[in-house]
C-alpha cells in the first residue's frame, strides 16, 4: 500500500496486560497487519496505519510529542506522567483502581491516619496529588515493581498500588482503605495533529467506536403472540427501537432488537414471562450511526 502524509502513527503496548485487547479491537476494526516477534513498528497491509509497539510507560509522552499521533494506553499511566493529551475515546478494558492498602493488622484504618507514614508505590505523581488534596503530609517511598511487599519487609506502613481482582493484596496480606482513582485503557492523540491526517483519523475513530458499540450488544429476536407486543415493546430498553414484523400465523409476530449486553439475561427473563418464544441472540459484527 502506497504511504502518504495522511499516514497515522498508532503507539501500542508491546507485551502486557493492554497487548491482547488492543490487538482484538484493532482485528475487529478491520485492520490487518504482520506480527513480527522482534517488532518496533507494522505496517497495516490495508489502512494509512503504522504501529509502534512500546513499553506503556512511554505512550503517553511519545503521543504529547508527536511521535506518534494515536496511542492506546491505561488512564493511570496518563495521570502518573502528567501529559497534555486529547483522549478520544474511553475503551472499556484494562479495568483496574489505584488504590491505598495497608497490612491486615495495621491500625491504620483511614486515609487520615496515613499522616507521617511511609507509603511505598510507583505511582509517586498520583499519589503526592492525591495526599496534597487531602492535607495529608506522608512520606512517599517511590519502588519500581512489586510494591505489595513492602511492609512485609518493613519499608513501608502502606502501598498505593494498582488493583484489578484484588488477589494480589490479600495473597500479601493487605487490605484497601481507599481508592485514589479509577482506569481504563484509552485512545488519545496528540494535541497537535497534521491537517493531512485528520480525515484518516476521523475514519480510525468511526471503526473503533462502531467496533465497541457493537462488542457491548447483542442483537436479539423472538416471536411472540401479537396480544403480547404491547406488554413486550414496554420492557425494550428506551433506546432501542423494535422491529416488529408479521408471521404466516397472524395471531403471532416476530420482533427484532438491539440490547445491551449488560442487561441481557435480565431481558430475556422478562420476555418469557411476557410471552415471548423461540428467543435467538446473536453477536454483532459493527453498529455505525
Ligand atoms: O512492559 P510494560 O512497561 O509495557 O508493562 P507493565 O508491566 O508496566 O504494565 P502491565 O502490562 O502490567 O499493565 C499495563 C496496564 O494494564 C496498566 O498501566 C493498567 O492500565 C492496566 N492494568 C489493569 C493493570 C492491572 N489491571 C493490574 N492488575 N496493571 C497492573 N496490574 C497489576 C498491579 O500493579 C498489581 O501488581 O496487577 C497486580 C494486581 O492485580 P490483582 O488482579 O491481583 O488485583
Ligand atoms: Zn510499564
Amino acid at each position: 500500500m502506497k504511504r502518504s502524509g495522511k499516514n497515522i502513527k498508532l503507539a501500542i503496548q508491546k507485551t502486557g496486560r493492554l497487548t491482547e485487547a488492543t490487538l482484538q479491537l484493532l482485528k475487529n476494526m478491520g485492520i490487518e497487519f504482520e506480527m513480527y516477534k522482534d517488532r518496533l513498528f507494522t505496517r497495516s497491509k490495508n489502512f494509512d496505519l503504522e504501529i509502534l509497539w512500546l513499553r506503556d510507560d512511554d505512550i503517553p509522552e511519545y503521543v504529547q510529542d508527536q511521535v506518534c499521533d494515536l496511542g492506546i494506553v491505561g488512564e493511570n499511566m496518563l495521570k502518573e506522567k502528567g501529559v497534555q493529551v486529547t483522549i478520544l475515546e474511553r475503551l472499556g478494558f484494562g479495568k483496574c483502581r489505584l488504590s491505598l492498602a495497608v497490612s491486615e493488622k495495621s491500625p491504620i484504618k483511614k486515609i487520615k491516619d496515613l499522616s507521617g507514614k511511609k507509603i511505598a508505590t510507583s505511582y509517586v505523581r498520583s499519589l503526592n496529588d492525591f495526599l496534597k488534596k487531602e492535607n495529608i503530609k506522608g512520606n512517599v517511598i517511590g519502588i519500581k515493581g512489586s510494591v505489595e511487599i513492602a511492609p512485609m519487609l518493613g519499608i513501608a506502613d502502606a502501598v498505593c498500588d494498582l488493583v484489578s481482582t484484588g488477589t494480589t493484596l490479600r495473597t500479601n496480606g493487605l487490605k484497601e482503605i481507599a481508592t485514589i482513582f479509577e482506569s481504563e485503557a484509552l485512545l488519545i492523540q496528540s494535541p497537535k495533529l497534521e491537517k493531512a491526517k485528520r480525515k484518516n483519523i476521523e475514519n480510525f475513530l468511526m471503526r473503533l467506536q462502531a467496533s465497541i458499540r457493537a462488542d457491548s450488544t447483542k442483537y436479539v429476536m423472538l416471536n411472540a403472540p401479537r396480544k403480547a407486543l404491547k406488554k413486550i415493546q414496554s420492557i425494550m430498553p428506551s433506546m432501542s427501537s423494535p422491529t416488529v414484523m408479521p408471521l404466516a400465523n397472524t395471531e403471532m409476530v416476530a420482533i427484532h432488537s438491539v440490547i445491551p449486553e449488560k442487561i441481557l439475561w435480565e431481558f430475556i427473563e422478562k420476555l418469557k414471562r411476557a410471552g415471548g418464544r423461540d428467543i435467538l441472540v446473536t453477536p454483532i459484527e459493527q453498529i455505525v450511526i
